[in-house]
């Protein structure tokens, strides 16, 4: 298999901080221990931890004001796959990558898959994309995709995503997102009912062409590009729609597409017990759907989240859920980024294997606010990163992936290969 970064620099530079890493970790392996947690296992949970990246992530996004390329950019998806490698070959926990299409323009799967499978990347759920075209066509998705008023444009967007499914089936994905920008800027523009009727049936038909071992997922979004109405607005909307759909039919959570101080956790929780929570598209926000770097700016809402899915997870409640990465890199290096966002991710899901559950549950059934705040604040405040760089010292990979990436200078190499790129697309969703 081809390394995207040569393993002797990995284990260079971890010689440099392997002293001070035994240091740390033995500190910790001791204080968890006595507090009865199995450290060997958090270990192999942070082992099997995976986390897909999106390929639209490792080109620089932009806001509808401007975008500022960065050096030795991605022109393609072979290029951006290659990105995608080196931060899996630095964190370890990014094996998939997350395709876009048609942002994401391939004439050979087949040669795609076999370019992905040399670097040891897989593909996890492909989004397809019915919220923009060309305009070149009479057919098209300006006033709505799967729920337009027009059939031949609703036939246009099925395609589209049976077109997705296909392609995955070669690149050995297991999983469909689907997200419309589909809604109206204007009261009275589209009939609230009719367009959620057209939807439900536009996604039965899609639903026809999923194999039996892949997950639809609907992601949600209360505005945007729709500023007055979105037709899958809320979970809520997504939940009914999931249900009428079938058992392959799953909500997708984007941390962004919530309206200001949603409960996001709670309706973890309620998706959860529902059995329909498929998967998580991870960014930050402040304001809105901001698409910040996960983590930037509330920690403690990530650790909420993974709270909710550790706690239910020790109860076997929990299937198959599909971490994603899903941000807007504007004015930074996107490797950068999504290292740092990786290590987020990471870092609060880990700290949720901290918590005692049965003592919560203990101290919740005695109405004791107190005690059990400090459950979950004890567990947010320990610092995890000494069991992670242990784990990738030893799966080789970088205890410090930033300084490393850094000390290889890549995208100033690239930037001698790669032509610098033009194009003024924003990139998000
Ligand atoms: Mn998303």
């Amino acid at each position: 298999m081809f390394k995207a970064v040569q393993s002797d620099i990995i284990s260079n530079e971890n010689k440099k901080s392997i002293e001070n890493l035994k240091y740390d970790f033995d500190y910790i392996y001791t204080k968890l221990t006595k507090q009865n947690i199995d450290v060997e296992n958090i270990k192999h949970q942070i082992k099997n931890f995976q986390l897909a990246l999106p390929t639209w992530g490792v080109g620089t996004g932009g806001t509808r004001f401007a975008r500022f390329p960065g050096i030795g950019e991605p022109q393609n998806i072979f290029e951006k796959i290659e990105d995608c490698a080196v931060i899996n070959d630095l964190v370890g926990i990014t094996q998939k990558v997350s395709p876009h299409f048609p942002w994401d323009k391939v004439s050979d799967y087949k040669e795609l898959k076999e370019f992905a499978d040399s670097f040891g990347i897989g593909f996890d759920a492909i989004n397809s994309n019915t919220f923009q075209d060309d305009g070149s066509s009479e057919i098209s998705f300006k006033y709505g995709s799967l729920t337009n008023s027009q059939l031949s444009v609703r036939e246009k967007a099925i395609q589209v995503n049976i077109d997705s499914i296909n392609a995955g089936k070669i690149l050995g994905s297991k999983g469909l997102t689907v997200w419309i920008g589909d809604g109206g800027n204007f009261p009275g523009q589209i009939n609230f009912s009719n367009s959620l009727d057209r939807y439900i049936e536009s996604m039965k038909i899609i639903y026809l062409s999923l194999p039996d071992d892949w997950v639809i997922y609907l992601e949600h979004k209360p505005y945007e590009p729709a500023f007055y109405s979105t037709v899958i607005s809320d979970w809520g909307t997504s939940y009914v729609c999931a249900n009428e759909l079938g058992q392959k039919a799953k909500c997708l959570v984007d941390l962004g597409h919530h309206l200001p101080n949603t409960n996001i956790e709670m309706v973890v929780s309620r998706l959860i017990d529902k059995n329909k929570l498929g998967g998580f598209h991870f960014n930050d926000s402040k304001f809105g759907d901001d698409d910040l770097d996960s983590g930037s700016i509330n920690p403690y809402e990530l650790f909420l989240i993974f709270n909710e899915l550790t706690s239910a997870s020790i109860k076997g409640k929990l299937n198959n859920i599909a971490y994603m990465i899903d941000q807007s890199h504007n004015i930074t290096d996107p490797i950068e980024s999504l290292i740092l966002s990786a290590n987020e991710i990471l870092f609060n899901y880990v700290k949720s294997l901290l918590v005692n559950y049965e003592e919560l549950e203990y101290y919740q059934n005695k109405n004791d606010p107190i005690k059990c705040m400090q459950i979950l604040k004890n567990a947010f405040k320990t610092d995890v990163t000494p069991l992670i760089g242990m784990v990738r010292y030893e799966q080789s990979n970088a205890i410090d992936p930033i300084s490393v990436y850094r000390t290889l200078n890549y995208k100033l190499n690239k930037s001698k290969i790669r032509k610098l790129s033009q194009g003024n697309s924003s990139g998000i969703v």
